[in-house]
């Protein structure tokens, strides 16, 4: 390895020169963006979206961790700036690359973002760059996936470009742990490539956890969101046992969380959505089978989170039918599609779900949502209806299926005929017409 093209892309890092290439400006590229631009590189976002890239140069933000207040004058500073193709990777020292990694329908890895944008990096790509994956993917995609396109560009790993991943580590919406607070682990294709992504994340992130290689970086993202998953899914089957045995859930998980200590909350609600939890430990179990390995636990954690919102279903025609009301003939409310609290992304919600269910079952089913004015999705194109004590009073069953803190669940409970709580959001409003999950 030339040390003289390391160490002059790390002088370009440490003084803060170098070009800052962020590939998807989505949840964790432009708050990503924010953090480098706020310690003084020039950073240029790679966003194919137009629309969304013609907002970021306009100073509007489409992120809710980042308000456009806050990045406005980087734009008119010029520190961030958006383009929609690849013609100035070659400007670039340092380039991050987050875009989805989805899954395909019958849940196995689509990594054609990430393959399709290494290909246009690698067209450009030139000595002296770090190239980083932040997406969240199986152990080896880094070294097995990328690492093969980028040697096409005739160059070579470790001596004239440097490779890693560094798991996104972003909890949308939550305002205590930022992008820039929240602890990185990063791992190279080799020990260059990591003194150099260590040094690039060490400028703006307060902790770096270097780790051995991209793979343990890799496994170390997918581990994390199983962890979730499988505890998420060990209280939704807690959920179900205790409907069977005519217990609260609810009491018996906030006794248990009392113990101080070997223990951990997680909630029961009404399955698991959003782009990642569902998502990324499908990645892991894919990749487990490769090497003759089973990993149980995802499946069944899996199995049973994507089997709440039929519980959710029949829980509410039970109720109905309790109600006297046919679920064919009866009118639903839904509070909450976005797939958590506080948050308008109802990408993979189980809300949606859940109303989907209800709609099968010939029940007249609306959504209110105070963060999604209108859901568009395959064959369902519906609007939020107003929240008023009219429309209350006139549904057979009030769902509640997100917790948005803005909400009055007093007064919602107040003006119900009979709630159907997933979220315990009416917790400490003693009343008959409450059912929880
Ligand atoms: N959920 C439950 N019960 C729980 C916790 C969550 O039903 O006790 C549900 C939520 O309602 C939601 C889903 O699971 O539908 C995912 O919840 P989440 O809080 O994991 O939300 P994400 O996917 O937006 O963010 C997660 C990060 N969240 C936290 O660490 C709290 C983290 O797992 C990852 O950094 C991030 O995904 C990611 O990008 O991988």
């Amino acid at each position: 390895m030339s040390s003289s093209t390391k160490d002059a892309l790390l002088g370009r890092i440490l003084t803060k020169t170098s070009v800052v290439g962020v590939v998807g400006l989505g949840y964790v590229g432009l708050p990503f963006a924010m953090e480098k631009a706020k310690v003084g590189y020039r950073v240029i976002g790679i966003e194919e979206n137009p629309e969304r890239a013609a907002k970021v140069n306009r100073g509007e933000s489409y992120i809710s961790d980042v308000t456009s207040e806050d990045l406005r004058p980087f734009i008119d500073a010029g520190r961030i700036r958006a383009v929609t193709d690849y013609e100035d990777v070659a400007g670039m020292d340092a380039i991050v690359i987050a875009v989805p990694t989805p899954l395909t329908r019958n849940l196995t890895p689509d990594l054609s973002h990430v393959v399709r944008v290494t290909h246009a990096v690698a067209r450009r790509l030139r000595p002296g760059q770090l190239i980083c994956l932040e997406s969240t993917t199986y152990p080896g995609t880094t070294e097995e996936v990328m690492l093969p396109v980028l040697r096409e560009s005739g160059l070579e790993v470790e001596r004239d470009f440097f490779l890693a991943h560094s798991p996104e580590r972003v909890d949308p919406g939550n305002k205590r742990y930022t992008t820039k607070n929240t602890s990185k682990v990063v791992g190279g294709v080799g020990p260059e490539s990591l003194e150099v992504a260590a040094a690039f994340y060490g400028q703006t992130i307060e902790r770096v956890v270097p780790v051995s290689s991209a793979r343990a970086a890799e496994l170390v993202k997918v581990f994390e969101n199983t962890f979730r998953s499988v505890n998420i899914a060990l209280v939704n089957e807690l959920a179900l046992l205790c409907d069977r045995l005519g217990l609260s859930v609810w009491e018996v998980l906030d006794a248990a969380f009392t113990k101080p200590f070997g223990i951990m909350p997680f909630y029961p609600g009404p399955g698991v959505g959003g782009h990642c939890i569902p998502i990324d430990p499908h990645y892991l179990e894919w990749k487990a089978k490769e090497v003759n390995f089973n990993t149980h636990f995802i499946g069944m954690a899996g199995e049973i989170n994507r089997k709440m919102p039929e519980f959710v279903r029949d829980k509410a025609i039970r109720v109905l039918n309790n109600l006297g009301v046919a679920a064919s003939r009866s009118r639903i409310l839904l509070i909450g599609i976005s797939y958590k609290r506080d948050l308008a992304d109802w990408r993979e919600s189980p809300a949606l779900e859940v109303l989907r269910l209800l709609r099968e079952s010939g029940a007249n089913v609306d959504y209110h949502d105070p963060f999604v004015p209108q859901v568009s999705e395959r064959s369902l194109s519906l609007a939020s209806v107003a929240l008023t004590d009219e429309r209350l009073a006139t549904s057979d069953l009030v769902i509640i299926t997100t917790d948005h803190s803005c909400l009055d669940f007093g007064w919602i409970v107040a003006h119900a005929r009979h709630v159907l709580d997933t979220r315990n959001a009416t917790r400490g409003i003693a009343a008959e017409h409450v059912t929880l999950l």
